[in-house]
């Protein structure tokens, strides 16, 4: 049995928020036929995918923030890739935002989800690391309004197997965190899927606005060689609505080497081979978290410095 599998790294340009989802979907279909035609098994799309990244602005009327939003999984709007999916027997993951009706109300989430070669949903991740602000902030040059509008992910970081190997998900500001990496490290992942929008400008940080490039990488690499996994990375890119967002969507092998690269800041495909065999002895000799870590020890370390109290317990 063939442990490679093929990735299709299918970057987005810039949706306005004129676009309508059946105009977005043919944007994705057809970066997914370019995937299918260079052999790829799984296409991977950025964060909110099918419509302008909306937290970038207010947003008040609850029907107005409504039309931003999935209420179904597949919907009339979206079927059209998911039988494209069946076929050309080419999986994909998806970054969209999500209403459900969990606990007796209505909660918003912002959610991926990997979808096999028949068509099906293998899995649902919801981003648990929300950036930004519940309030408008007057003054800035855009929003970010990812905790006004959005709950908190409830589903964990799990992973699943999938495409022969053991595959995970996260989105945008989640790569920037250890937790999420390891999390799923902790559970043999060999495959993390993630989108993001992240705009060239910090209002909060502008120092690093040179950064943002070398901070997107720094983290992918990082955590894809400290679990022995390979991580894929896919931007929404260009400027949206008046945002400039980062490019530099790349498939990262567990070596920490980028292996493919997009190149523009607009609808992109670029395709990685990734052999989760290369997993392997990341996760068995360097990075063997049963023979080498020592979380015994961290406990110590912390209460002595009382670096715990420090860093928020
Ligand atoms: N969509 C995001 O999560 N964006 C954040 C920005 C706002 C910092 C990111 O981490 O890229």
């Amino acid at each position: 049995m063939t442990r490679v599998v093929t990735v299709g790294v299918a970057q987005l340009g810039p949706i306005s928020r004129a676009e309508s989802r059946p105009e977005v979907v043919q944007r994705l279909l057809a970066l997914m036929e370019q995937a299918a035609r260079g052999g790829c098994d799984l296409v991977v799309y950025p964060e909110a995918a099918l419509t302008a990244f909306f937290p970038h602005w207010t947003i008040e009327g609850e029907q107005e923030l409504d039309s931003w939003f999935e209420t179904a999984m597949p919907n009339a709007a979206v079927q059209p890739l998911f039988d494209a999916a069946r076929r050309l027997r080419i999986g994909f993951h998806l970054g969209y935002a999500e209403i459900a009706m969990e606990e007796g109300r209505k909660r918003r989430f912002n959610t991926a989800i990997l979808v096999d070669g028949n068509g099906e949903i293998v899995g649902k991740y919801r981003k648990i690391h929300l950036p930004g602000y519940d309030a408008p902030r007057p003054g800035e040059p855009f929003q970010n309004l990812e905790k006004r509008y959005f709950e908190v992910g409830n589903l964990g970081f799990p992973v699943w197997p999938a495409f022969g190997g053991r595959v995970g998900m996260m989105i945008c500001n989640d790569r920037r965190w250890p937790e999420s990496y390891r999390v799923m490290g902790l559970q043999g992942v060999e495959l993390i899927l993630l989108g993001y929008n992240t705009p060239v400008h910090n209002p909060a940080m502008p120092e690093t606005d040179d950064l943002g490039n070398f901070h997107n990488r720094l983290v992918m690499q990082a955590g894809a060689y400290q679990n022995g996994s390979f991580v894929i990375g896919v931007a929404k890119a260009g400027v949206e609505e008046g945002v400039d967002q980062i490019g530099q969507s790349c498939a990262i092998a567990p070596s920490g080497e980028v292996i493919a690269q997009c190149v523009t800041l607009g609808d992109e495909l670029q395709i990685a081979r990734c052999d989760l065999d290369l997993c392997n002895s990341y996760k068995t000799s360097i990075f063997n978290f049963a023979k080498h870590r020592r979380t015994e020890h961290y406990g110590l370390i912390v209460a002595r410095t009382g670096a715990g109290d420090m860093l928020g317990g």
